[in-house]
């Protein structure tokens, strides 16, 4: 049994959110998802997700390539994670490119390529100008 573990705030659910999801869960068996906490997004973007964090991790639960989902409350224990769920590989969007490498010791670090054009950001600007 392969387990790929991934991490992201996954707020205002997309397109982009789901293609990285289920190329992670084609790497292995399960897929165990650490869902940021509002708290930490606090920290990271100053800001509140428009999502909070019980509806983002109740969202990512039912989606079908997803076995898991947890709360993570802080960008240093991904070590602490990767032990605690037994995962093989660490996926994360190539916009985190380099910042895990030092995990490799713990299993395989693997990046994956963005989605183009969409994101969180872009979906809230689109709104706000409608
Ligand atoms: N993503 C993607 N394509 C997009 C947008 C996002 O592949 N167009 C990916 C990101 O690369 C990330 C995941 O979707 O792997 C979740 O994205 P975010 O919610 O933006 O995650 P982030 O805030 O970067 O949190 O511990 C790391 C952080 O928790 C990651």
């Amino acid at each position: 049994m392969k387990t790929i573990i991934t991490f992201g705030t996954f707020d205002v659910f997309h397109v982009g959110h789901l293609n990285i999801l289920r190329r992670a869960k084609m790497l292995g068996d399960r897929l165990v998802v650490g869902i940021s906490s509002d708290a930490l997004n606090m920290k990271k973007k100053a800001r509140l997700p428009v999502y909070l964090q019980n509806e983002r991790m109740e969202i990512i639960e039912a989606l079908r390539c997803v076995d898991e989902v947890f709360v993570e409350e802080s960008l240093e224990l991904k070590a602490d994670y990767i032990r605690q769920f037994n995962a093989q590989t660490l996926v994360m969007g190539d916009d985190w490119r380099g910042k895990f490498d030092h995990l490799a010791p713990l299993c395989e670090v693997v990046y994956l390529t963005r989605t183009p054009t969409i994101s969180t950001t872009s979906i809230i600007e689109t709104i706000k100008i409608r």
